[in-house]
């Protein structure tokens, strides 16, 4: 039978961290009671497309084989960032408001009748037990806004969101080389040979972003560096807020004693409740039993996925097309458009404007798609792929008139216009067709 069989510390916390930042407490991490079936975030005109909040179940089947990844290579050293009670940070910023007072962002609570959510608040609304997509009515019997206590509540502006979470990336993505951002507010790197494979340079790496995040953008951010992407993930939660934890290869056995099953991101509350009335509350104690008695409870696919996450053998992967399904943008007309001649000059300008987006990211793509929203808000998206994925933006652009022009039904006004990249791929030989067409 498989155990934890590292020599155990009594402080299972105290891990290898440089002596400038002994951890603080581990505290287990309180959990979600509410969660949103999907986190789809739309941000201004531009469209991302962010995965469910389980997304680490697609590691149990292994994970998908994209080309350009790191994934073949030895073990290697990726760092987990993930920005600290973000939208309510940048709100504190923006309006420099107080960072003692507790912030609620979400939506109206109308003095506790409000049957919208909270997306998320700052630390000093947390100890009032306040939590992301928390009913806001929830949120405001723990803590009541003006005049019935100190809740100040917000329904926050996306554009600031986008904006600052654009100047993180760009700071992150210079010493990463594999960067992904996996969501609004958080970013996976794979900085080995940025490092040197040292664990201690990736370490002063960490620290040297976080200072610059906070000096350029004004946000603090929390990092971890681990070998393989669950494991970056969880570490980042660890001495959040502003802070920074590492797993080394040889520590993940520590890491997971006595840690619950339930911080485990793609252990959801229903597989963690059925765990528990088995009597295994800890990663651990589900790992002693080994991948056949605990595929015969949970599920063989669920049982190698957690042998495995404690392994450290799941994915370490970090490619751009792993969070990202499509690259879109849309426009909607401040009033409806009749003149289609008119309507399909924007749509040139969006395709092109998301081509140039692809081409910086060095992605291309099989699938170009039309979205047309008439008046009365019918919407139809017209599609068409090409056999191979390709970045020319000529290619797309003929594409999308082709598209608008055999579908558009005439004499009806128009909302909206949107086009969309999907399909997506990164070819391994873009770099060389690239190099190759400039000596010629
Ligand atoms: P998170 O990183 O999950 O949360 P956070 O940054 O607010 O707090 P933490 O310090 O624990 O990282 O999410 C990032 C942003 O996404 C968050 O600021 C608001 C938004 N969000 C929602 O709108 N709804 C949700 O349910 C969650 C979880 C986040
Ligand atoms: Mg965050
Ligand atoms: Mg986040």
């Amino acid at each position: 039978m498989r155990n934890l069989s590292r020599p155990s510390r009594k402080n299972s916390h105290f891990f290898s961290q440089p002596l400038e930042d002994v951890p603080k407490e581990f505290k287990p991490f309180e959990k979600l009671v509410y969660l949103t079936p999907t986190l789809e975030i739309h941000v201004s005109e531009e469209y991302i497309n962010f995965k469910h909040r389980g997304q680490y179940f697609e590691d149990m089947s292994g994970g998908n084989a994209l080309t350009q990844s790191a994934s073949s290579k030895k073990e290697r050293i990726l760092v987990h960032c993930d920005l600290d009670a973000f939208f309510a940070a940048v709100e504190i910023l923006h309006h420099d408001l107080d960072p003692d007072k507790p912030l609620i962002i979400g939506s109206d609570p109308q003095g506790g009748r409000g049957r919208g959510i909270v997306s998320t608040c700052n630390y000093a609304a947390r100890a009032f037990g306040i939590r992301s997509a928390m009913p806001v009515s929830e949120a405001w019997r723990r803590c009541p806004g003006h005049p019935f206590g100190p809740g100040h509540y917000i329904r926050g502006s996306r554009g600031l969101y986008s904006r600052a979470s654009r100047q993180v990336m760009k700071i992150l993505k210079e010493p990463a080389e594999f960067f992904e951002k996996a969501s609004i507010d958080e970013a996976y790197l794979d900085v080995t040979e940025h490092v040197g494979g040292d664990w201690d340079a990736a370490y002063a790496l960490c620290r040297t972003l976080q200072d610059s995040i906070e000096r350029s953008v004004g946000l603090t951010a929390s990092f971890g560096i681990a070998p393989t992407r669950i494991l970056a993930k969880m570490s980042s939660e660890v001495n959040k807020p502003k802070g920074i934890f590492r797993i080394l290869p040889d520590e993940i056995g520590d890491f997971f004693e006595g840690r619950s099953l339930r911080d485990v991101p793609g252990i959801g509350p229903k597989r963690a409740t059925q765990l528990a009335e088995w009597g295994f509350v800890t990663v651990d104690e589900a790992y002693v039993l080994g991948e056949l008695a605990l595929g015969r409870m949970a599920g063989e696919r669920f049982a190698a996925w957690l042998i495995r996450v404690v392994d450290g053998t799941t994915s370490s992967e970090v490619s751009q097309l792993r969070s990202r399904k499509s690259i879109g943008k849309e426009h909607t007309f401040s009033t409806d458009q009749t003149d289609h001649e008119a309507v399909l000059d924007v749509l040139r300008s969006l395709t092109q404007r998301v081509l140039s987006r692809s081409r910086d990211m060095g992605i291309s793509g099989r699938l170009a798609e039309v979205k047309i929203r008439y008046t009365d808000f019918e919407t139809h998206t017209h599609g068409r792929s090409i056999p191979v994925a390709m970045d020319e933006p000529d290619v797309f652009l003929r594409l999308a008139e082709y598209l608008f022009a055999t579908n558009v039904q005439d004499h009806r006004g128009l909302r909206l216009i949107g086009f969309r990249l999907g399909q997506l791929d990164m070819p391994p030989t873009r770099q060389a067709m690239l190099l190759l067409s400039e000596e010629e």
